[in-house]
């Protein structure tokens, strides 16, 4: 399917620098040394109840890390996915008496909107579950010849203890992956598997519900993991630099597309920093689909917000912490816009060399949003109460700030 525009990266005076990011697979720091095309796979919405803001804020976070890339001249292959068909998809549209491919169109369509507003960088290729069973049903014949998945009532399940490295993105006890399998679309107690962690690959077709032509597999749909797996050694291959989403991805969905690709290729890892946003939350709860408790994006702009303030407003947490939106997040973020715009539009102002380097440094050290937002804050505040003579530091800064936090003031 098609992304959405792109809105231009201005090219910054010196040298950008290298990202170190937190590695959920090793918990710490790991310095990327991309080669002269960064390639990065975030994980994209299972279109119904878009945009909210969790969804934005780990967007926000994935948008950065192109920005630190792109400002060390660097390319970024970048892929997304859209969970176009799915469990909580059709639940949803049977919920509300909507056809399940329609409600897709239209929450799609309105997550494009959302991030184009936002100036989030899209993806080269924007790939939905649909389109990609071709490529998926080649993959879990594979699987089946390797010996690493088995039929269950016609179903095909992935056997995890094929894979010598299961376990290694999220580091958790099997206790702890069996409560969360349970909660994230897994089914831990059904009778006939071989180890209760075991993903569903292809789900045999079911009354009522879509499905498509398998080859070998019957008619059926595809597993959750398997989909973004797909679509990532296509376009990506093996061994990319990162691949992002929500903390809540960690697992099952990224342990488990770690193993499907590390059995499916004989290498390791699949992604060489896996890299999880925090949660957001709304008044004491995680915001999420199921809740209902939602903020959304597009109800923002409706009630005139400026999307460059939502855009301060994501940026004002660190991407790691878990955090809750309110009306006062969303107001500081408005206040600063309208300083930060006042300080550009002056003809001159205090030099704005050493802020380009704040701003660099605190990006690439772990994507310290709020340090460089702070940076930029005291550039403003010495604007505001001193001035200054250099004539192109207002526009440096505009560029800065539009470069690296995607916010055009
Ligand atoms: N389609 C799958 C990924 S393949 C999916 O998880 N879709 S989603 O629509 O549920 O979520 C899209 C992204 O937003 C995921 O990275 C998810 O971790 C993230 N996300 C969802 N809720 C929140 C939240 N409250 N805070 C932060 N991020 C969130
Ligand atoms: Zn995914």
């Amino acid at each position: 399917m098609h992304a959405w525009p792109a809105s231009e990266v201005p090219a910054l005076p010196g040298q950008g620098r290298d990202l170190r990011i937190h590695d959920t697979a090793t918990d710490g720091p790991v310095t990327l040394d991309p080669g002269p095309v960064a390639r990065i796979y975030v994980c994209g919405i299972t279109p119904y109840d878009a945009t909210h803001m969790g969804h934005a804020a780990t967007y926000n976070a994935f948008d950065l890390v192109q920005r630190v890339w792109l400002d060390t001249k660097r390319q970024v292959h970048y892929v997304q996915n859209v969970t176009d068909v799915d469990d909580p998809l059709l639940e949803r549209a049977t919920r509300d008496g909507v056809d399940w491919a329609d409600l897709a169109v239209q929450e799609t369509t309105l997550f494009r909107e959302d991030m184009t507003a936002l100036r989030m960088l899209p993806p080269q290729h924007y790939i939905g579950a649909v389109e990609a069973i071709p490529g998926i049903v080649p993959l879990v014949e594979r699987l089946r010849e390797l010996g690493a998945a088995y039929d269950l009532d016609g179903d095909i399940y992935f056997s995890v203890d094929a894979d010598p490295h299961f376990g290694q993105v999220s580091n958790l006890d099997a206790a702890a992956m069996r409560v969360l399998s349970a909660e994230r679309g897994g089914d831990p107690d059904r009778p006939g598997k071989k180890n209760p962690l075991d993903p569903m690959l292809w789900l045999a077709a079911r009354e009522g519900e879509p499905s498509w032509d398998g080859g070998t597999l019957g008619r059926g749909r595809p597993g959750w993991h398997i989909e973004c797996v797909a679509i990532a050694l296509d376009h990506l291959g093996m061994t990319f630099d990162v691949q992002g989403g929500g903390s809540d991805l960690a697992f099952p969905h990224h342990e488990m597309g770690a193993s499907h690709a590390q059995v499916l290729t004989g290498e390791f890892p699949m992604a060489k920093a896996y890299v999880h946003a925090g949660m957001v939350g709304l008044d004491g709860e995680k915001m999420s689909k199921s809740k209902g408790n939602l903020v959304f994006v597009s109800a923002l702009r409706r009630d005139g917000v400026d999307p460059a303030a939502i855009r301060l407003a994501l940026h004002s947490r660190h991407y790691r912490s878990d955090w809750e939106w309110t009306d006062q997040v969303l107001q500081d973020a408005v206040d600063r816009l309208g300083r930060w715009r006042a300080a550009v539009s002056r003809p001159d102002g205090p030099s704005a060399d050493a802020l380009v380097d704040e701003v660099r440094e605190a990006l690439a050290n772990d994507l310290d949003a709020p340090a460089a937002l702070a940076a930029v804050d005291r550039w403003a505040a010495r604007q505001e109460a001193e001035g200054g003579t250099d004539i192109g530091a207002p526009g440096l800064v505009s560029r800065t700030v539009d470069a690296l936090l995607g916010v055009a003031l």
